[in-house]
């Protein structure tokens, strides 16, 4: 599962990616000279920590998500109203998941001035242009063919959503036809998220209201950090960035909030393994079975599936212990089947 970091040049990308990894990618036009910068990316999870705290394990480990820090094109290029070349195109495409990153700062080397709420829409419509040119010569080509059936008619009907401006995500597709769609992967299909670089740190109401009202009108989701800080506190060592969070009166860097965001963007959840070896967080896509689930951790698990014991971690919590949970019935026996949640910790009982 990777995050695109997606949007113009100069927004801030780099930046947030550092934020991100505590990297020091080069930042600065150009400056990963046509190279996209890569990096795995933990998913802060409290309830790993008060895990460990319960069970002071050998291991802990925390869900990762792989982001990607794009290579972006010029806003002039844009609003010349060219389409994403292929370099930009293709990257994107792979990506599961884009996060937006748009300016709201002041950024000399850039020729406009700030406008969030513009570059929103005009990146938008980079994607719904770019997706349209892939429809229009599909379509030719099934002409070319003389096929007909259930193809043309869908990509027509994606063709008069993006003419209306309107993105893919926004189409309302039954199974077969969404999965037909899938095979695509269409740029304004992909969950989207909309993230304000801003100047300083913001609280949400202080946010431009343009900027709020473009990403409302869209019905995309939105954040605003203030990444140039971000890094900085990527920077320090964790002793130091701990005293600077407390100083600020602050639990947790906003990037945290950030990645967990990205997570649940990818329709991600963990459940979770405890015991003295290892604490761990487990992403898996929502609606995971509890068989597949235990393939996750190794093969074998799956193949030699019994059961999986479960308790929510809420309850683990509130009881102290297993041998609790199990007196009070919190502890629930589950078959292949069952659809695992977030924060369920689980022992899978198997035999090979
Ligand atoms: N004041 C301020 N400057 C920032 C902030 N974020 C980024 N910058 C500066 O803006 C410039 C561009 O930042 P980058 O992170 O390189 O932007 P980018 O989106 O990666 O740009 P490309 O790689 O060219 O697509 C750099 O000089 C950064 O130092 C911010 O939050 N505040
Ligand atoms: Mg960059």
């Amino acid at each position: 599962m990777k995050v695109g970091i997606v949007g113009f040049s100069g927004a801030g990308k780099t930046t947030i990616f550092n934020a991100l990894t505590g990297l020091q990618a080069e930042v600065g036009p150009h400056g990963r000279r046509g190279k996209a910068n890569l990096g795995m990316i933990t998913v802060p999870d409290p309830r790993v920590e008060a895990l460990a705290q319960l069970y002071q394990p050998k291991r802990v480990a925390f869900a990762k998500v792989e982001f990607v820090d794009l290579i972006g094109p010029t806003q002039s290029s844009s609003s010349a109203g060219s389409s994403l070349g292929a370099e930009a195109i293709a990257p994107m495409r792979e990506a599961d998941a884009l996060v937006q990153v748009v300016c709201g700062f002041a950024n000399p080397a850039l020729a406009d001035e700030a406008e969030p709420a513009r570059d929103l829409r005009a990146f938008e419509d980079e994607l719904i242009l770019t997706d349209l040119i892939q429809i229009e010569k599909r379509l030719e080509r099934l002409k070319k063919e003389a096929k007909k059936g259930r193809e043309p008619e869908l990509l027509q009907r994606c063709q008069v959503q993006l003419e209306a401006g309107q993105p893919l995500r926004r189409l309302e597709l039954a199974g077969e036809d969404r999965q037909l769609i899938n095979g695509f992967r269409f740029l304004s299909q992909k969950p989207f998220l909309a993230l304000l670089n801003s100047a300083e740190p913001l609280t949400d109401e202080a946010v431009d209201p343009a900027f709020v009202q473009a990403a409302t009108a869209d019905q995309l989701a939105w954040l605003t950090i203030c990444g140039q800080e971000e890094m900085e506190i990527a920077q320090l060592d964790a002793e130091a960035q701990l005293e600077f969070l407390r100083d600020l009166g602050l639990q947790e860097p906003a990037s945290h909030r950030f990645i967990r965001a990205a997570y649940q963007l990818l329709d991600l959840i963990s459940f979770l393994t405890a015991g003295s070896d290892e604490c761990r967080a487990w992403p898996i896509k929502r609606g995971t079975t509890a068989l597949k689930a235990a393939g996750k951790i190794h093969s074998d698990i799956e193949r030699g599936f019994i059961r999986a014991e479960v308790v929510a971690f809420d309850d683990f919590i509130a009881l102290g212990s297993e041998a609790r949970c199990r007196e009070a019935g919190k502890l629930r026996l589950e078959g292949k089947n069952y659809p695992v949640r977030d924060g369920d910790i689980i022992h899978f009982r198997f035999n090979v």
